[in-house]
């Protein structure tokens, strides 16, 4: 299985955490990657495909519009896309679900792909909890124990990848000790916990306070434990684990903003976000990005300031993109992608 010691490693994202972000992020550095929750009954039905002109994986979908059989000109979606070279023995598939059987049946189609299948126990929004998924299963121990073992006994050995979770904290320390006791005896390998409780905003400080105890049962049992939250480098989240005990650390908002946050300080550090945005952009067009994504990450990593800021978001096709951003070396595979989707 994977060892998720000593690493420091890219948070699952929706939108944000799509292949060209990994891609990167482990160009810059990151040791693992997570890949977006992505819901068990969305992969559930697809079909893993080889897509001859990227050579990425793809699980896809015939979007059939509720139809019993769809029509023969129907579109197929990509529900989930990765590079098995660059993410080999690398990537860990997050999966938002609030039922073991179904956890089972997702896990089974993408197991033999990926390193590590993990459960989100932190995701606060309606679409997540609402479901019973995300935090809401941090309010029902018994669902989301039923689900890692659940996936401990009927994935981990046949396909020999690793199970984790990510959790938040919880009001006070003696309920999350409570919690995490019973998850590091479901025989899972890894947790990760995200330092703010489920009601906490994302531009709250992250607490510290109750890190060292989360990490200590962990390692009771056995169990890696990555630190999340306010991490805003691969050399802080180092540091950090080393003080708080934890095993090592995950990274969201920074690496969004800029992934080259991966660097070490020997690597000589951060990059200009003009330079990763050209990184980006090319690794999005080489693995077919859906362009609605990689505009809403752009406008990310693009400080809103710049001009080029204003020309992201007004860009509606891969060839305004590299006009808006100055990459003309870039424009002929630009041109090709805009006209599969059907523009130019
Ligand atoms: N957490 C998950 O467990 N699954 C997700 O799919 C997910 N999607 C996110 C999408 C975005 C755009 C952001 C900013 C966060 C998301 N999160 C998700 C939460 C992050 O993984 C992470 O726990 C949180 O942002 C705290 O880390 P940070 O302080 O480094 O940003």
């Amino acid at each position: 299985g994977v060892d998720y010691r000593g690493k420091v490693v890219l948070a699952p994202m929706v939108r944000s955490g799509e292949l060209p972000s990994r891609l990167l992020a482990l160009k810059y550095g990151a040791d693992l990657v997570w890949g977006p929750e992505t819901i068990d009954r969305a992969i559930i039905g697809t079909t893993r495909t080889v897509n001859q002109q990227t050579g990425c994986i793809e699980w896809c979908r015939v979007q059939s519009h509720g139809l019993k059989e769809p029509p023969p000109d129907a579109k197929t979606s990509v529900i989930y896309a990765m590079d098995p070279v660059k993410e080999d023995k690398k990537l860990i598939f997050q999966m938002g679900t609030a039922d073991p059987d179904l956890a089972v049946q997702a896990a089974r189609l993408i197991a033999g792909d990926v390193a590590g299948i993990d459960v989100n126990a932190g995701c606060p929004k309606p679409f997540s909890t609402s479901g019973g998924m995300g935090a809401a299963l941090l309010r029902t121990p018994d669902k989301l124990v039923a689900i890692l073992e659940a996936l401990v006994k009927n994935i981990a050995p046949e396909y020999n990848i690793g199970i984790s979770v990510k959790i938040r904290i919880l009001e006070t320390a003696a309920e999350t000790e409570t919690l995490v006791r019973r998850l590091v005896a479901t025989g899972i390998t890894g947790l990760t916990v995200h330092c703010r409780t489920t009601p906490m905003r994302p531009r709250e400080r992250a607490i510290r306070g109750q890190l060292r105890m989360v990490a200590d049962v962990c390692h009771e049992a056995g169990i890696a434990c990555l630190m999340n939250g306010d991490v805003g480098s691969k050399d802080e989240g180092l540091r950090l684990a080393a003080e708080f005990g934890a095993d090592g650390a995950m990274i969201a908002t920074a690496a969004e903003t800029n992934p080259s946050c991966f660097r070490t300080a020997a690597d000589g550090g951060l990059l200009p976000w003009r330079e990763v945005v050209a990184e980006y952009v090319a690794m999005a067009i080489a693995v077919n990005n859906k362009f609605g994504n990689t505009k809403y990450l752009l406008a990310q990593m693009v400080p809103g300031k710049e001009a080029a800021h204003k020309a992201v978001t007004k860009a509606r096709s891969y060839v305004d993109v590299c006009d808006g951003l100055g990459l003309p070396h870039l424009l002929d595979r630009a041109r090709v992608l805009d006209e599969l989707r059907g523009l130019g």
